[in-house]
């Protein structure tokens, strides 16, 4: 396996989506469970009905995703996904970026799949109450945290799809301490 090129800030960065996104079942690895879990949390959230066309859609979309990571992650394919490889993977994903290449595709996906969970209303921007339902309903960030995080984020405007990806971006490769997209996945506790 290569070197871990993440600065220990960085690190701990993609550690702390790891932990939310994927520690919900706290076995400390990346499986398929966890995609199916989300879904069923963004369907209680959003109020989708179980089976509906929006559960179908997003279902389908996570497990490519899943499916997508496995294949960049995975180095011992035991179908599992260890903080380890997470880590691994980001760091891959900085140099490739470092090198001026876009984020892979299954990222690209994976954004647009969580600015769409996050814009509940479908009008293409998310606002502070959206995010706020999105990330203490399915993540159990605490309200208050959340429509902080929101305010650092959001320059005072709803978030736009160009605005969450250059967010997005900026929370998985910046180093800088200060930048917005720190606070995208609610407030660190180690700026
Ligand atoms: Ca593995
Ligand atoms: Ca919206």
């Amino acid at each position: 396996m290569a070197e871990n090129q993440l600065s220990e800030f960085q690190t701990k960065k993609v550690l702390r989506v790891f932990n939310i996104l994927y520690g919900k079942n706290d076995d400390g690895v990346i499986a398929k469970d966890d995609f199916l879990i989300a879904i069923d949390k963004f369907c209680n959230s959003l109020g989708w009905p179980k089976d509906g066309d929006q559960y179908n859609k997003g279902k389908e979309t996570l497990l490519l995703i899943w499916d997508d990571l496995k294949k960049y992650a995975d180095e011992n394919q035991d179908d599992k996904v260890s903080k380890d490889e997470w880590v691994q993977m980001w760091s891959d994903c900085l140099q490739s970026v470092k090198n001026g290449k876009p984020f892979p595709e299954w990222q690209q996906r994976f954004m647009q799949f969580m600015f769409e969970v996050n814009d509940k209303s479908g009008d293409n921007e998310i606002d502070i109450d959206e995010y706020t339902t999105v990330w203490n309903q399915s993540y159990g960030i605490p309200i208050e945290e959340c429509r902080e995080a929101f305010h650092k984020i959001s320059d005072g405007k709803n978030i736009t799809r160009e605005v969450f990806e250059m967010l997005w971006i900026e929370y998985f490769v910046s180093n800088e301490r200060a930048a917005r997209g720190n606070y995208l996945f609610g407030i660190p506790d180690f700026i």
